[in-house]
């Protein structure tokens, strides 16, 4: 009789992988997933329904230069101060803190702002905290450099997350990037057959992204944009940080997650500082 998950296996690689992905989610609920914002003032549904359309939504100026700076210098801080907490991850090489928010007032404000809570709970369809916010460093090194790798998806449940650039980010110090509408069900399919990609896998190999982009080269987008830009993304969509050619990038990040998800298990994963009850 044949091996049970040597016939797992060759399914999650065969040609009904990108239909089972979607019949999954479906079942999961991701299908005509609650929108609840036709009553909300216009720039709340400009943002989300640019989400929704696109994948990502960008506010220059949401912070000033100056709160910028107290910021950076909060980061330099916290990862000093909470050395042990700081999880250097050993495939891009930067210097994140997840929870930072615990450590420090400012970088509470942000994890707390209400315009932002709003925003997550709408797009959640349900009141959706960040139980944590990561501070991020990010420095040309050894093990980031040269690569092109790091696509892939957050979550295939509905997810959204805040980035706020601290330093001004241009092509050469790691901007975000994502494939436009890669958060829809129908590319979920498509993209999946086109990039050849595996049953429920959130992990993207290079070729398979960039076999999905050389399918229509405008869906690329990269975010550059000076301190103080932010970036409300769904990140089930496929994405990354791209690589750090040069310079430092600072910025913070919201989780917000559903409510559901949340619990100690993060701080197995995240480190320490990334959840409290
Ligand atoms: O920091 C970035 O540009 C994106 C990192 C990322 O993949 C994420 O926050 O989900
Ligand atoms: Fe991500």
């Amino acid at each position: 009789m044949a091996d049970a998950n040597a016939i797992k296996d060759w399914i999650k690689q065969s040609p009904f992988a990108p239909p089972l992905t979607l019949a999954r989610m479906v079942t999961a609920g991701y299908w005509n997933y609650p929108e609840k914002w036709a009553r909300e003032d216009e720039r709340t549904r400009t943002i989300l329904d640019t989400i929704k359309k696109t994948g990502f939504y960008v506010w220059p100026d949401f912070y000033d230069a100056e709160r910028c700076k107290l910021l950076r210098a909060e980061i330099d801080r916290v990862a000093v101060e909470h050395k042990d907490k700081v999880s250097c991850d050993d495939l891009i090489g930067d210097t994140r803190l997840f929870g930072a928010e615990k450590v420090s007032d400012l970088i509470n404000e942000y994890n707390k702002d209400p315009v932002l809570q709003k925003l997550s709970d709408l797009y959640h369809a349900q009141h959706a905290p960040a139980p944590f916010t990561m501070a991020a460093r990010l420095e040309p090194n050894d093990i980031n450099k040269n690569k092109d790798h790091g696509w892939h998806r957050d979550s295939l449940r509905r997810q959204f997350k805040s980035i706020i650039y601290l330093s001004d980010v241009t092509e050469e110090n790691g901007p975000y990037q994502y494939i436009a509408q890669s958060h829809h069900m129908r590319n979920i399919l498509t993209d999946s057959m086109q990039g050849k990609i595996p049953y429920m896998s959130v992990a993207i190999k290079p070729e398979s992204a960039q076999s999905i982009i050389s399918q229509n080269p405008a869906r690329l987008k990269t975010v550059t944009g000076e301190a103080g830009t932010l970036i409300l993304t769904d990140t089930t969509g496929i994405h990354r940080g791209s690589t750090i050619k040069s310079g430092m990038r600072y910025a913070l990040t919201n989780y917000y997650m559903f409510q559901d998800h949340t619990g100690a298990w993060m701080n197995d994963y995240f480190g320490p500082l990334a959840y409290r009850e």
